[in-house]
């Protein structure tokens, strides 16, 4: 069949009203979608600027040649339709459609989310994509549902460091009496507490003018987070710490979902995980970039040392038994046992 034929079908197909979108299969055969016209409002925290913007944009495209332009990803970034919190809220009331949102605040819903937040879980990005994609993290997306979200897959947020405006951090005593930032969960709140800093949880949206106004001295978020945030702009010191690596969980509204047909489904799964990949690889080229960006903008930068790590771990034991009875003995054990093979 020549090209112009399997076009002259297409459209035939179409304008007779049989499908909503059509394609052309390896066969050459017209394949039917049933595909409506829609808008997908996507929502997310981080700046427009950040890997993530960049990767809800290349979604959006994606989404869009899968659906024949029938299916319109409409992005909203810099928390302008609120926190994660907020955003879950709204999936969960079908008033917005798509999100990306850290594990953390998820716990509130899911106590499993939890184990996220339990630091050096992961010791690279390799053991966490492996443990995330593999049963443990799949478990955890399950969980989702009967709460009105549906978990597509993980994207990244990345390994977390901290900084502030107090002074170089290098030890765990440097952390005393620090007014840090934490993500809004009891795990977060209760190891940076047992370090000797004074955590306070407060949604993204708000953490800059916090930082600026000296409210809080300092935060902990991945080094492309404090670039594209601009927290380098009111934050001096910085420390390579690398103590937790946060997932995103790319979510929708369960609401929504059940109205979608199969086909409308399937793209959006399809397109998702073709940005998983993309997401991923933008998320860690941009960590690099990010420390030369920010040493250049005049941060110190201070590390934990391996032995400092090993001292934080141990000092942490008896509050991670507590968090796993919290979290739930049979996550916590099944997300690190995944972690440990893969390693
Ligand atoms: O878009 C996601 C952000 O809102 C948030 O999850 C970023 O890691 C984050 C934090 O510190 O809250």
């Amino acid at each position: 069949m020549t090209v112009d034929l399997k076009k002259r079908m297409v459209l035939k197909a179409s304008m007779a009203g049989l499908v909503t979108a059509a394609t052309l299969g390896a066969s050459g055969k017209v394949m039917a979608k049933d595909v409506h016209t829609r808008i997908i409002r996507f929502g997310y925290g981080l700046a427009d600027s950040s890997p993530s913007g960049d990767a809800v944009r290349f979604f959006a495209k994606e989404v869009g040649k899968l659906s024949g332009g029938k299916l319109k990803v409409k992005t909203y970034g810099n928390g302008s339709l609120g926190s994660d919190e907020q955003m879950q809220n709204a999936l969960i009331g079908g008033s917005q459609e798509m999100t990306f949102v850290s594990t953390a605040p998820l716990a509130g819903m899911v106590k499993g989310f939890g184990v996220f937040d339990l630091p050096f879980l992961f010791n690279n990005d390799k053991i966490a994509d492996t443990t995330l994609d593999g049963p443990a993290g799949q478990k955890l997306l399950e969980a989702l549902p009967p709460k009105g979200l549906i978990g597509l897959l993980y994207w990244e947020n990345g390994f977390r460091n901290l900084t502030n405006s107090r002074h170089p951090i290098a030890k765990m005593e440097d952390l005393k009496g620090i007014k840090l930032r934490v993500m809004q969960n009891e795990v977060a709140l209760a190891v940076f507490n047992a370090l000797g800093a004074n955590a306070i949880p407060m949604p993204f949206t708000e953490l800059f003018t916090a930082l600026e106004t000296k409210t809080v001295d300092g935060q902990e978020n991945p080094l492309s987070t404090i670039q594209t945030s601009k927290f380098y702009e009111v934050q001096p010191y910085l420390t390579l710490s690398k103590h937790v690596y946060t997932p995103f969980v790319l979510l929708a509204s369960k609401r929504w979902w059940d109205t979608l047909t199969p086909d409308e489904r399937d793209i959006i799964m399809q397109a998702s995980r073709t940005t998983q990949a993309y997401q991923r690889k933008a998320s860690r080229e941009a960590d690099g970039t990010a420390l030369t960006f920010i040493k250049d903008h005049g941060v110190k930068v201070a590390e934990f040392s391996p032995e400092e790590k090993e001292r934080i771990r141990e000092t942490l034991k008896p509050i991670v038994e507590k968090l796993r009875i919290n979290i739930g003995p049979d996550t916590v054990d099944s997300v690190m046992s995944a972690a440990k093979q893969a390693a």
